[in-house]
């Protein structure tokens, strides 16, 4: 009975489809970028805001649903034909179904069309019928943005960095036994060539796997298509003085620079320039809980991520965008779920701080910046124990492991972010007063109410911030 409106939100959209055929040039169109490293929640941020979208019972804070500005929504096919539909309906499935659970891991750019009929308000709002406005949301991985970084640097300056950055991070070691193995000075050969990008891939995953944020070049992780073809099949190499021409040092340079040819470029003139709007989902708390090194990784990614969205700092850029420019950007912490709603601010700061940095050093030309916790799928309720005297806040739900209910409390979130930033700034191995835990829940079985959309926590102010002004 729950599930019938959810139902009922994808069959309107399927009757609906010959409306684009048809539909006037002059709709309006918002492009929507859902970025985040892997992990951090895309998926589950899409399916669960274009559900909410769909069934607005839980959206008070987007006006235009509140207001019911927004008479109907519906999905619709997207207009770019060769770019993966986003799988709403299975990720739907799983995450509402009679078993709930996460869908999914994608490794891939995807888009889908989701389109309002919005009654104008407002003075002259009553004499207009309602317009369409078509919101493209692009799901992309967060590795791609951090690519960019690559643009403005040689094969020398990238390899010189990675190798210091690699030093103590998992899989370093098997790296630099294949380094010991083979001679950059010397002549070429494809089996010594793989055997370095195999154990540099590995190196990236484990150091992703750990909890680390920034493991370019991105599409080694995500390779699909491209894996096993020379232009991931590259690492970084100490300086060679005066490399030769079949060098294996050359051949790695060459196929850097046709990386960034080939694979990077494409994808910020194709994607990323016609993007208007963009939300950057982070996991925040998975850091905190990976330790001081992985927060501290994640800073500099951020500030990498953040790059991107000044075209002004890089030549290419600019031109790809012309003088437009994405005016919005949201950053969110994600599975603010596994806190108590009393930490959240702690959250949004940490948030922020992390941001600040490279904030600061931006120069983002007017575009409005955000930050905010959020859950795009709420898996607990709240609740509170006693502790030493006191009542902890804390959060129950289902363990994804053991099919059975906990409370948890996953360490208490300083009110001051420098009481994280500054350690992990300062090289620390591991926090010093606190622990911090992350507990994985599954989601919860669900009893919507007609109109209702999936339980979460502040997608209606994202859906503010992003698309409020629009509507
Ligand atoms: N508790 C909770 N977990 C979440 C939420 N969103 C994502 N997750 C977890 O994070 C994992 C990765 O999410 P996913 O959307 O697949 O990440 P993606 O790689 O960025 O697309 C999921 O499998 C969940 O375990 C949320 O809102 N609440
Ligand atoms: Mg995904």
């Amino acid at each position: 009975m729950v599930f019938t409106t959810l139902a009922d939100g994808i069959s309107r959209g399927v009757e609906t489809v010959s409306d684009t055929l048809t539909a006037p040039f002059s709709d309006q169109v918002i492009r929507l970028g859902v970025t985040g490293l892997s992990r951090a929640g895309k998926t589950v941020f899409i399916t669960s805001f274009v559900a909410n979208l769909l069934n607005r019972g839980r959206m008070p804070q987007f006006r235009a649903a509140a207001t019911g500005a927004i008479q109907t929504a519906y999905l619709q096919p997207q207009p770019d034909d060769t770019i993966p539909r986003f799988n709403y309906e299975s990720h739907l499935a799983a995450l509402t179904g009679q078993t709930p659970h996460w869908p999914e891991g994608t490794r891939r750019i995807s888009e889908l069309r989701l389109s309002l009929k919005v009654q104008p308000t407002g003075l002259l709002g009553s004499f207009q019928g309602p317009r369409t406005v078509h919101i493209d949301i692009v799901d992309y991985p967060g590795e791609w943005l951090l690519d960019l970084a690559l643009l403005d640097k040689d094969y020398a300056t990238w390899s010189a960095e990675g190798l210091a950055r690699m030093q103590g991070k998992p899989g370093a070691a098997g790296f630099e036994a294949a380094l010991a193995a083979c001679d950059p000075a010397q002549g070429f050969e494809e089996p010594q060539a793989q055997a370095l990008a195999a154990a540099f891939t590995a190196h990236l995953n484990a150091a992703r796997e750990a909890g680390f944020s920034d493991c370019t070049p991105g599409r080694f992780l995500l390779p699909g298509d491209l894996e096993g073809s020379p232009v991931l099949t590259f690492a970084p190499l100490p300086l060679v003085d005066r490399p030769a021409r079949k060098s294996l040092w050359r051949e790695f340079e060459r196929r850097y620079d046709s990386y960034k040819r080939n694979i990077v470029r494409p994808f910020f003139k194709d994607h990323f320039a016609r993007i208007d709007r963009q939300i950057v989902l982070v996991d925040v708390l998975g850091a905190i809980h990976a330790g001081p090194q992985a927060v501290e990784d994640m800073r500099h990614a951020m500030a990498d991520i953040l790059g991107a969205f000044r075209p002004g700092r890089n030549a290419f850029l600019t031109r790809l965008f012309q003088g437009r420019r994405i005016d919005r950007i949201l950053f969110a912490a994600t599975k603010a779920d596994h806190l108590h709603h009393e930490q959240h601010p702690q959250l949004t700061a940490i948030t922020e701080a992390l941001l600040r940095d490279a904030k600061d050093r931006a120069d983002f030309s007017g575009a409005t910046t955000q930050a905010m916790s959020i859950a795009s799928l709420r898996t607990t309720v709240e609740d509170t124990m006693p502790h030493e005297g006191a009542e902890l806040g804390v959060v129950r739900g289902r363990l994804l492991d053991a099919d059975k209910q906990a409370a948890f409390y996953p360490g208490a979130l300083p009110v001051d972010p420098s009481h994280l930033l500054g350690p992990a700034r300062a090289g620390a191995e591991a926090w010093l007063d606190a622990d911090y835990e992350v507990m994985s829940f599954a989601p919860a079985g669900l009893t919507l109410k007609p109109g209702d959309g999936p339980p979460h926590i502040r997608l209606d102010k994202a859906a503010q911030f992003l698309l409020g002004d629009k509507l």
